[in-house]
């Protein structure tokens, strides 16, 4: 009963109950990672319902939708009867989910109650350096910032995480995460799963080390230093081993990597699903799947068709069984639409585009972009608005094999080739984030369109802060 009460007092929207049990973990190795998740003994899997965060419409006055985060320290029982201190928007952990329209204008009145100063980036949206979250955008303990934005762009799930210089990993470690759900007048006519919290769920996945006594701090070994903090107990939605109720028929999962470091291969074991968005919105037809790959920082839509589960079925994470998929006895939609959106085609010319490289590498002595760490005072180049240029990106990380999640702020862009060949269907919509393994080159095709000093890095948080980030001025 003390969980429930404390939940319900903190997130007031909880629609599932919660159960006094937290899960118990037993992971394996993760994708390109050696990644050891731990055993939580005295504690049972799938126990506890997947938490919802509350979805916020704000408030519209004079034509603007308002919304309130404030920065909080929490406290947090990953493992059941141990509480420890975390970092959340408007709760103890992670953050509600602001429900915004495109062409909206927005704002966000943001209150800072931690220690520290953070800031707030949103993570996908085409927005200049004056509301980006980077520069100049520290917010001082105690202090409130407000800032004002219109998300010109398609339907998407984006998010919402702190970036401040040095304290961006340990912020998002500690649980500093929230969603936006874009929505545009298409998104809101197709035929797909959108009943929040019935046939519609956020997925967040992250991994956390915690300590015998559930205790969640942030510090890095020399080894995590290199590698990304990755590791500990899996969890979706800051809870270990959650289920889910699902109504026989079609359900959508909006999949956000929120981790730090770890890539994350996710699967019904053997059974088929549809992607139906990427990062910056949805994908012009539904890709059929038998796993999806996301590394830090990418976000995948998917539909599954319960009618093919099992009563009782697993949403699986680098392998191992994640969350439980329970079956009710409501009924959902059942067909999958052939054509979701337009997606522009891409251009058969673009030789006289410029291509810049970019090459991101990691060794003993450090992280670095075409072999510079960043230098917040020095711009990496400049580019003139309204410009598309092709950038060629390369994983030259030779001696340690280790994935580079590629991210550019104020831009949604498209892979036009992967290692010298068309892309797959599902990273053919408009992205964000790109996955680099060990040795690739992936090219994108990208359109200038904000104001100012924008940063490109790598999305492990250990690397970014150790130095794999640039940044370019875009003039007017
Ligand atoms: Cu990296």
């Amino acid at each position: 009963m003390k969980k429930i009460l404390i939940e319900v007092v903190i997130f007031g929207a909880l629609t599932t109950s919660h159960n006094q049990i937290l899960a118990n973990m037993n992971h394996s190795s993760g994708h390109n990672h050696n990644t050891t998740f731990n055993q939580a003994t005295f504690v049972k899997e799938f126990q506890k319902s997947l938490l919802l965060p509350p979805i916020l419409n704000g408030k519209v006055q004079n034509g603007v939708r308002t919304f309130d985060l404030s920065v909080t320290k929490g406290k947090w029982e990953f493992i059941d009867g141990k509480f420890t201190e975390t970092y959340g928007y408007n709760g103890p952990i992670l953050g509600p989910i602001l429900s915004l329209k495109k062409g909206e204008k927005t704002k966000i009145n943001i209150t800072n109650n931690l220690a520290e100063e953070t800031t707030v980036h949103w993570h996908g949206g085409i927005l200049s350096q004056n509301v980006d979250g980077v520069h100049n955008a520290n917010i001082q303990p105690n202090t409130k910032k407000s800032v004002e934005f219109i998300l010109n762009q398609p339907a998407a799930t984006l998010w919402f995480h702190p970036h401040p210089m040095h304290k961006t990993a340990s912020q998002v470690y500690k649980g500093l995460a929230g969603l936006i759900y874009l929505e545009d007048e298409q998104s809101q006519n197709l035929n797909i799963p959108k009943t929040y919290g019935v046939d519609d769920f956020p997925i967040i996945i992250q991994d956390k080390k915690l300590t015998k006594d559930g205790e969640l701090t942030y510090s890095t070994t020399h080894m995590e230093k290199i590698h990304g903090k990755s590791g500990g107990h899996l969890m979706i939605n800051g809870v270990i081993s959650p289920y889910i109720d699902i109504p026989n028929g079609l359900i959508r999962l909006r999949i956000v990597n929120g981790s730090n470091a770890t890539n994350y291969d996710i699967d019904l074991n053997g059974k088929d699903f549809y992607q139906i968005g990427s990062d910056g919105g949805l994908l012009s037809n539904p890709v059929t799947m038998k796993n999806l790959s996301l590394a830090p920082g990418e976000r995948g839509e998917i539909l599954i068709d319960s009618n093919i589960l099992n009563k009782k079925s697993y949403l699986y994470i680098n392998q191992k069984k994640a969350l439980e998929l329970r079956k009710n006895e409501k009924f959902g939609l059942t067909s999958i639409p052939k054509a979701l959106v337009e997606i522009p085609k891409i251009s058969k010319n673009l030789e006289n585009l410029k291509t810049r490289v970019f090459t991101l590498k990691t060794t003993s002595k450090g992280n670095t972009i075409n072999n510079i760490p960043y230098n917040m005072e020095k711009l990496n180049f400049e580019v003139q608005k309204g410009t598309q240029e092709i950038w060629e990106i390369k994983n030259g990380s030779k001696m340690m094999d280790m994935p580079h999640p590629f991210h550019v702020h104020g831009a949604q862009f498209r892979v036009i080739e992967r290692n010298g060949k068309t892309p797959p269907l599902n990273e053919q919509g408009w992205k964000d984030t790109v996955n680099l393994n060990a040795g690739d080159t992936v090219k994108i095709l990208i359109s200038y369109t904000t104001d100012g000093i924008t940063v490109y890095h790598c999305h492990i948080l250990e690397h970014e802060e150790g130095g794999m980030m640039g940044q370019f001025q875009i003039n007017n």
